[in-house]
């Protein structure tokens, strides 16, 4: 291997950022199919999948992670998914691996695979069985040489604990982050408990990804570190929240949002709403910072931008044109506009909606309560 720093040191150094969100990004751009939400495309479309790479690489993400989200044989074959099974587990992990190492190259960043839950667990196949599926990606991860693993976006402690132990085998640092909310996992294990479990199963860094916005999981990481400080556990944490705003989602989050997946953007958080999401999880103890559903590379830009200073003064590739908090608008043709270049003004506006009638909240589809009894 290169004479990159680790993972773990970087993290001793400061903090970390990550990266956004693949599966949404390329559904919006037509290279994957919502509903599966699998990532063929690393086979079918590898040119999309590394231009999204490189825009992250350079917005200031410090890790590219392989674009490996749900890519376990039982969900790559799961409800007649034929583009998934034509392709196959190892390819598309494979190219994943490859596509990311070949990114991370052009910049100092660091590579990863990751695992996330799949369908034999929810089928109650067992422990076998679902460790089984896990170590078909890591096998790949392992041969590809990727720097350190990932579990993330699983909703029951006890299948996130055998996906950590599989990573571990492979001697790699593990990172595990749970999809849940403050209120814990779907068996009723609270937030603390769960990054306590993850931490004892072996992870190096513990927190949340996906299903909640940034200000909501921060409210779960709150409590995690509470549970891990009182344990006397130290794992280091990590959290990449989705950029829609949930402040009204129920125990899934924003899958039981009306709008979700087709009509989210109404949502959509701000540069500046990201601002603020980095300072307030650096402040937490968080140094691992990145996004999931709905993070494109101006968000990540934008937690960068924040960190700066933390991070040795490091500005994004990508900064050099943008003018942190509208410097750049004292050019504007006109002078309302010449205006908003301040911190304060960003930071101060709430933006419109532009819908007339529009609500500020949604109903959430109350998902368990309507599929009694089927997880
Ligand atoms: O692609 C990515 O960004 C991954 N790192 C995480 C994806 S989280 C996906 C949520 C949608 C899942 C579903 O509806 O089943
Ligand atoms: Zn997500």
């Amino acid at each position: 291997m290169s004479g990159k720093r680790s993972l773990l040191e970087r993290l001793a150094a400061g903090p970390v950022i990550g990266d956004g969100g693949f599966i949404f990004a390329l559904e919006k751009r037509g290279y994957v199919k919502a509903g599966p939400w699998t990532p063929e495309a690393t086979v079918e479309h590898p040119e999309a999948v590394r231009q999204l790479h490189r825009e992250f690489l350079r917005a200031g993400s410090d890790v590219m992670q392989a674009f490996t989200f749900y890519a376990s044989e039982d969900k790559l074959t799961d409800r007649g998914n034929t583009a998934g099974k034509k392709i196959g587990v190892a390819a598309i992990n494979r190219e994943a691996a490859k596509i990311a190492k070949e990114v991370a190259a052009e910049g100092d960043a660091l590579t990863l695979g990751s695992l996330s839950q799949c369908p034999s667990y929810l089928e109650g196949k067992g422990e076998a069985k679902v460790k089984s599926e896990f170590r078909k990606q890591v096998e790949v991860f392992t041969k590809e040489g990727l720097d350190f693993l990932l579990c993330e976006y699983f909703e029951h402690v006890e299948e996130i604990q055998w996906a950590i132990q599989v990573c571990k085998e492979s001697g790699k640092t593990v990172a595990a982050t749970m999809c849940i909310g403050p209120e814990g996992d779907m068996h009723g294990v609270s937030a603390a408990e769960c990054a306590i479990r993850m931490a004892r199963s072996g992870a190096d860094l513990v927190g949340v990804n996906c299903h909640y916005d940034p200000f909501v999981a921060l409210e779960t990481m709150r409590r995690m570190k509470q549970g891990l400080d009182a344990a006397g556990l130290k794992p280091y944490l990590m959290m990449q929240p989705v950029a829609y705003h949930t402040p009204d989602a129920g125990k899934q989050g924003f899958i039981d949002l009306p709008e979700f997946p087709f009509a989210l953007e109404g949502r959509i958080a701000t540069r500046w709403d990201m601002h603020r999401y980095a300072r307030e999880a650096f402040e937490l103890g968080v140094r691992y910072i990145g996004g999931c559903c709905g993070f494109e590379p101006y968000h990540i830009r934008a937690i960068a931008e924040e960190l700066s200073a933390e991070r040795g003064g490091k500005m994004p590739q990508g900064s050099i044109k943008h003018d942190m908090w509208g410097g750049g608008l004292t050019m504007h043709t006109k002078p309302w506009v010449r205006a908003r270049a301040s911190r304060e003004y960003w930071e101060n506006l709430k933006p419109a909606s532009g819908r007339p009638y529009c609500p500020g909240m949604s109903e959430p589809d109350n998902w368990a309560e309507k599929k009694k009894g089927h997880m």
